[in-house]
């Protein structure tokens, strides 16, 4: 025995009485060949289970498979996005910008896959419909649309949590005759934008990416606005060689930075409060921050920003300000200006040239707000004050966050209850990844779990996941659950600490995107460290109360 290179106690595996793999089956039923879904894999692999990967898609790379859309890019640095569990991997591939954009991340997963030989254990085109606990044989039989079924001890459903895109009920939407894309639904071939007439609607992450980088193109765009964001510079540059070579040299350090991050980036926190810094203090700070990467803006912003309102009012006067100076038509400017929510609210968009755009001739910004869209014809969108005509219509309307591909899955668990029936009135977990009547399954990179810069939370369940499986196997455990109790214990604080920490109050991460949905909150209040404790102490107390 020894440990392995996360730092874990291997434990050889032993021929046991308890542990067989399903005749007709694999070990491990992994689903999604996202970010998670394939480090899962890798694990399974390396820790000696057979294992088979559904996924959906034609391709690898989950998110990164399906938004491909012009401009869509990381806003996470690359090399704290990417997998940090090789650093052979790690030192091997060189990104070009401290923001990858989509193409580089799909060449990047592929090569993945390639270089640990993970392709031939990957179905493509297989879209997991339904999974089915049996109790007699604690395995699951999950059933695929191309008809067949296999059989799994375990299922890992890494189907991540923006993976479900969301249309709106817009009278009219599906007779429109020109071409209607989804951002988080892209097709393979790119879309034509030249000289054509084009509608964006929703100005959340994914269409605030898109607009700049298909304005000049287009005969006209139009942006159909429901509520403005917080939007600030993502500063992308690309990756010098004497960059390139001080991330190989500190991938240590960096790797270490990342694992003990609450959110899982490299900005440092604040070490002051907003009124602790004078006026003149306080500018320039706002000034330093809005050019810096990403989310410094978020991350290393002043302490209270989030939970004092007066400190956000006051970084969202600035932000209102730079709008004001680059933004040429007060009239669009203030209608770009927030009115609804403070930063933090909504998930804050990171962006290239966003508010520039609307300086020019053939972009026009609509305010549903003002005037909402009543129907889609045939050949464009009526608001109240009348009809537009377009050859393209974009929607960038966002998805079903969280808990939208897991219930579309149409899971039973022990004594056929259904997911979606235990999922009722929100998401009862335990860690973002278990949850009590739904034995041998798990959910990396879930609803409950996300705590920031997503891969580095859900390669820590991916992490905890795999050693429970190995310890199992050694050990002859058949089955894997979570008590009821602490499946409520976990639920419960999430739902009380949703409430009184600052952060997407007015967003999805409540569920309040998608009419009807529970307002639950659905990701992780308390952070990465209080996730990654816990899975340590259920670990060094040998999984007490969780195997039999
Ligand atoms: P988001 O951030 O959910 O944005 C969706 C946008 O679509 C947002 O502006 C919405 O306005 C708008 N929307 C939603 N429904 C409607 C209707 N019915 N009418 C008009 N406009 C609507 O999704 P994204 O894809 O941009 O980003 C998702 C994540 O990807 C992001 O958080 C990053 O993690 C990357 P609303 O604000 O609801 O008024």
């Amino acid at each position: 025995m020894g440990t392995d290179n996360r730092g874990h106690m291997e434990v050889e595996p032993a021929a046991n009485e308890g542990w067989t793999t399903p005749r007709s089956g694999v070990d491990i039923v992994i689903v999604g060949a996202g970010i998670t879904g394939i480090y899962q894999l890798y694990l399974a692999l390396e820790s000696g289970f057979s294992a088979v990967l559904l996924e959906a898609g034609d391709g690898v790379g989950g998110t990164w498979y399906w938004n491909r859309y012009p401009e869509a890019r990381f806003d996470s640095e690359s090399y704290t996005y990417a997998y940090i569990f090789s650093k052979e991997l790690f030192c091997e591939w060189e990104w070009q910008d401290h923001f990858a954009s989509q193409p580089e991340i799909e060449r990047y997963m592929n090569s993945v896959v390639d270089k640990f030989d993970l392709r031939r254990h990957i179905r493509l085109a297989a879209k997991v419909t339904s999974a089915v606990y049996d109790e007699e044989s604690a395995s699951w039989a999950v059933r695929v649309n191309d008809g067949s079924e296999l059989t799994g001890r375990f299922v890992i459903s890494a189907t991540g949590v923006l993976s479900v895109p969301y249309f709106p009920d817009v009278p009219g939407r599906e007779g429109f005759k020109g071409v209607s894309v989804h951002t988080g639904l892209w097709p393979n071939e790119p879309v034509d934008f030249a000289g054509k007439r084009v509608a964006v609607i929703g100005t959340g992450s994914s269409g605030v990416q898109l607009i700049p980088a298909i304005a000049d193109e287009v005969a006209s765009l139009t942006i159909y606005q429901r509520s403005a964001n917080w939007c600030t510079p993502l500063n992308n540059r690309p990756i010098t060689p004497e960059e390139q070579a001080q991330l190989k040299s500190g991938f240590d350090e960096l790797r270490g930075t990342l694992l003990r991050s609450r959110s899982g980036f490299l900005h440092l926190p604040c070490d002051r409060a907003t009124f602790d810094d004078s006026k003149e203090e306080r500018l320039a700070f706002y000034e330093e921050l809005w050019n810096r990467p990403g989310f410094a803006k978020f991350s290393s912003n002043y302490t209270d920003m989030l939970t004092n309102a007066a400190a956000n009012a006051e970084w969202c006067g600035f932000i209102a300000h730079k709008i004001r100076g680059i933004v040429k038509d007060p009239d669009v400017a203030e209608r770009l200006i927030p009115k609804d929510h403070g930063y933090g609210g909504k998930r804050p968009p990171y962006v290239t040239g966003y508010y520039e755009t609307y300086n020019k001739p053939n972009v026009t910004l609509v305010d549903l707000k003002a005037t909402p869209i009543t129907r889609v014809t045939e050949v464009g969108i009526e608001t109240t004050e009348g009809l537009r005509e377009f050859d393209v219509i974009v929607w960038a309307t966002g998805f079903d966050f969280g808990t939208g591909a897991l219930l579309r899955m149409d899971l039973s668990g022990r004594d056929g209850r259904k997911l979606r029936d235990h999922w009722a009135d929100g998401p009862r977990t335990f860690l973002g990844l278990m949850c009590h009547g739904f034995p041998n399954f798990f959910f990396p990179g879930g609803p409950h779990g996300s705590a920031g810069n997503n891969p580095r939370y859900s390669g820590d369940q991916s992490d905890f996941i795999d050693d429970a499986l190995v310890y199992m196997r050694a050990h002859g455990y058949r089955i894997v659950e979570v008590p009821a109790a602490l499946e409520k214990e976990w639920t419960d604080m999430v739902n009380t600490e949703a409430e009184k920490q600052g952060f997407g109050h007015q967003s999805y991460f409540f569920g309040l995107n998608i009419p009807g949905k529970p307002r639950r909150f659905l990701i992780n209040p308390a952070g990465r460290p209080t996730l990654l404790q816990i899975m340590s102490k259920i670990v060094e107390r040998d999984y007490e109360g969780f195997l039999a």
